[in-house]
Formats: structure tokens, C-alpha cells, sequence
């Protein structure tokens, strides 16, 4: 065997060992991802979720201008979503949740080995033209994001938020004492509000939304939330109680 075939043949062998790791894996997604309950591990933004359980299917778009759209998304704490993300462009694109700092962490990386493969629930690869899928169960509250962390995307900007919303506080029973349409206020007695830490008694509130006072009458009695809202406490539901349902 000559040298020139050893090498030849080095560089074959190189190739071959190369090409699989070149891509962020570029691995083919045909066969579903197959959900095992006992392999579930818990993140800091929840863990993937039982398809079975999916109530809503979010679709999103990923393009080459290094967007995705929409880019802003609300879920409740507890709900499972599936997230069917699109790849809009000629570049192949990836959906990846997590925290803030993970992404931006995993981004770095990306940067410094650009052949690193991985393959988690909480991601997607798509190649173009296709279509990937993350079904996630969101159960903690709180401010996480999705991003592309193909080498540089993230960087230009190829990011999302996704907003975990706490439950509803508790209703409290109360009566209308007063409603005031103008100043957009309504006076309550009302039981102790355990969101609030706040025991009974007689209190002005605001109201998140001027139309919570429509259809109220003094005297009413009612079910409500109250919430702190930008510094003031402010009732955000309101309904008549069961037993003064008109
Ligand atoms: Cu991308």
C-alpha cells in the first residue's frame, strides 16, 4: 500500500467520521419522538409532557431572517402544550426552551463547538421545508424563552418568550356596597383575601377593566379576585355569588 493510498484512506475514514457530527444534530426526525414516562426528567422550566395530555397545539414559524413568529407565547402552569414549529427558510433552524441563562450558555457553546450534537425533549431540530415538534408540560410559573442555537442565530436575535402564568387567585365572597363607574372604583365588604394576606373588611378597590362594573348593582352579593396591579390593588373577576344568581 503506497502512502498516497494511506492517506487516501485516513481521509476517507475522517470524512466519514466528520460528516455525522458537522451539523447541530441534523439527525432525521421522521419517526416521532417516542414519550416514556419513566425517563421524564424535571427542568427549571418544567418537563416534556404527555402527548396524551396535549390541549393545545401552538404553531410557529422559523425563517431565515432569524425570526420566529409568533415570538411571544402565554401558557398557563400545568398545561401541556405541543409546539409544531415550521422551518420557513433554507438554513436549518432549531427550537430550544429554556431559561434565559441556559440559552444564552448553550448559545456560547454553540459558538465555540459549532459540532456539537443533542438530542432533548426540549428541543427541535427542523430542516427546511419541515416541521418539528416539543410537547412540554410548563409547571412552574415564570419569564422562559425558546431560541435557535444554529451557530449564530441566537446571537442575530433568533429568540422567543414564553410566560408562564401562576394560577388565578381564590375567589372571596363579598357584597357591593358601592360602585363608582367614573372614577372606575367599587367598594366591597369581602372575607379574608388570601392572595393578599389581607383579613375581612370594608375596602375601595379599582378595577383591572371598567367593564367589570356593568353589570353590578349595590347591594349585589358577589365573588371576586383582587390583585396587586402596577402598585394598587385592583379587582380582576367578579360574578354574582351562586346563591344571588340572578
Ligand atoms: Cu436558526
Amino acid at each position: 500500500m503506497t502512502l498516497t493510498t494511506l492517506l487516501a484512506l485516513a481521509a476517507a475514514a475522517l470524512a466519514l467520521h466528520a460528516a455525522p457530527a458537522s451539523a447541530h444534530g441534523d439527525e432525521d426526525h421522521a419517526a416521532p419522538r417516542r414519550y416514556d414516562a419513566a425517563k421524564v426528567e424535571e427542568t427549571p422550566f418544567g418537563h416534556e409532557g404527555n402527548p396524551a395530555n396535549v390541549r393545545r397545539v401552538i404553531p410557529l414559524g422559523m425563517s431565515d431572517a432569524m425570526r420566529f413568529t409568533p415570538a411571544d407565547i402565554t401558557v398557563q402552569r400545568g398545561e401541556t402544550v405541543k409546539f409544531v414549529v415550521r422551518n420557513d427558510g433554507k438554513l436549518l433552524h432549531e427550537m430550544v426552551l429554556g431559561t434565559p441563562a441556559d440559552l444564552k450558555a448553550h448559545a456560547a457553546l454553540m459558538q465555540k463547538f459549532p459540532e456539537m450534537e443533542h438530542a432533548s425533549p426540549n428541543m427541535a431540530h427542523v430542516k427546511p421545508g419541515a416541521s418539528g415538534e416539543i410537547v412540554w408540560q410548563f409547571t412552574k410559573a415564570g419569564d422562559f424563552q425558546f431560541a435557535c442555537l444554529q451557530p449564530g442565530h441566537f446571537e442575530a436575535g433568533m429568540l422567543g418568550r414564553v410566560l408562564v402564568a401562576g394560577d388565578a387567585p381564590a375567589m372571596t365572597q363579598g357584597e357591593v356596597r358601592r360602585i363608582d363607574k367614573a372614577q372606575g372604583k367599587l367598594t366591597l365588604r369581602h372575607g379574608p383575601i388570601a392572595n393578599l394576606e389581607m383579613p375581612g373588611m370594608t375596602m375601595v378597590f379599582k378595577v383591572s377593566d371598567p367593564r367589570l362594573l356593568e353589570n353590578l348593582r349595590e347591594g349585589d352579593t358577589v365573588r371576586f379576585s383582587a390583585e396587586r396591579v402596577n402598585g394598587a390593588i385592583a379587582v380582576t373577576a367578579i360574578e354574582p355569588a351562586a346563591s344571588a344568581a340572578r
